[in-house]
């Protein structure tokens, strides 16, 4: 199984580099994001409680995400592995996830970061913001906001994956399709590598 989690602050590009892994390398994409915002739309229990934080761009509890994950993983099965884009976002996040994969004798193979400033981050999810209907994207200090959170809450989950030796960081900034050929390089190096186990 091949399981790459996608790493990096809101706007840095995972939504956008995950749909094109996925077709490539024929992964089940998980975006927590995504699953939120259909929770929302379907006017659920879960999606009520989500919304109230999201519109203030704080990250919605740790039970509650990793309970979305496991289902999924169980409604996957056979999958030949798994995207997780915007998951884990804090170090217990990332703790559940190693234990539920090794519950199916699986692990994450790595994960790829995308590193991009602050400024352009704001920039990209303002001008998202104009088209995507996200009430998180219309508003500038609802952005910094998320970024803050990120640094806060989410960035130290890199230095999670630093200490297994499955941290690789790349320059998010830039065309899509170069970012993407840099991801499959580090994917791919890591195929070609003998697996254990
Ligand atoms: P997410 O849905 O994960 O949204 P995001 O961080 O904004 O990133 P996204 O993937 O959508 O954007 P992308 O970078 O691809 O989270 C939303 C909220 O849900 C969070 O704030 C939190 O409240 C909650 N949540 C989600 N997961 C959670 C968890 N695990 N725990 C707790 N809470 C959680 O793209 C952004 C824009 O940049 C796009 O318009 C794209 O076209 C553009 N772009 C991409 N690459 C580009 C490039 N190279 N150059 C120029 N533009 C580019």
């Amino acid at each position: 199984m091949l399981n790459l989690v996608l790493f990096g602050p809101p706007g840095a590009g995972k939504g956008t580099q995950s749909q094109k892994l996925i077709d490539k390398y024929n992964l089940i994409h998980l975006s927590t994001g995504d699953i939120l915002r259909s929770e929302i739309a379907k006017g659920t229990e879960l999606g009520l409680r989500a919304k109230t934080l999201m519109d203030q761009g704080i990250l919605v509890p740790d039970e509650v995400v990793i309970g979305m994950i496991d289902s999924k993983l169980k409604e996957n099965k056979a999958a030949a592995g798994f995207i997780f884009d915007g998951f884990p976002r804090t170090v217990p996040q990332a703790v559940a996830l190693d234990a539920l994969l090794a519950e199916n004798n699986t692990a994450i193979a790595c994960m790829i970061a995308l590193e991009v400033n602050e400024e352009e981050l704001t920039r990209r999810l303002l001008l998202r913001g104009q088209t995507s209907g996200r009430p998180d994207d219309q508003d500038e200090a609802l952005v910094r906001k998320r970024v803050q959170e990120y640094n806060t809450k989410t960035a130290p989950v890199a230095g999670y994956y630093a200490e297994q030796g499955k941290f690789y960081g790349i320059n998010g900034i830039g065309e899509i399709d170069e970012i993407f050929d840099n991801t499959c390089n580090i994917i791919d190096k890591y195929l070609s590598q003998p697996q254990v186990g």
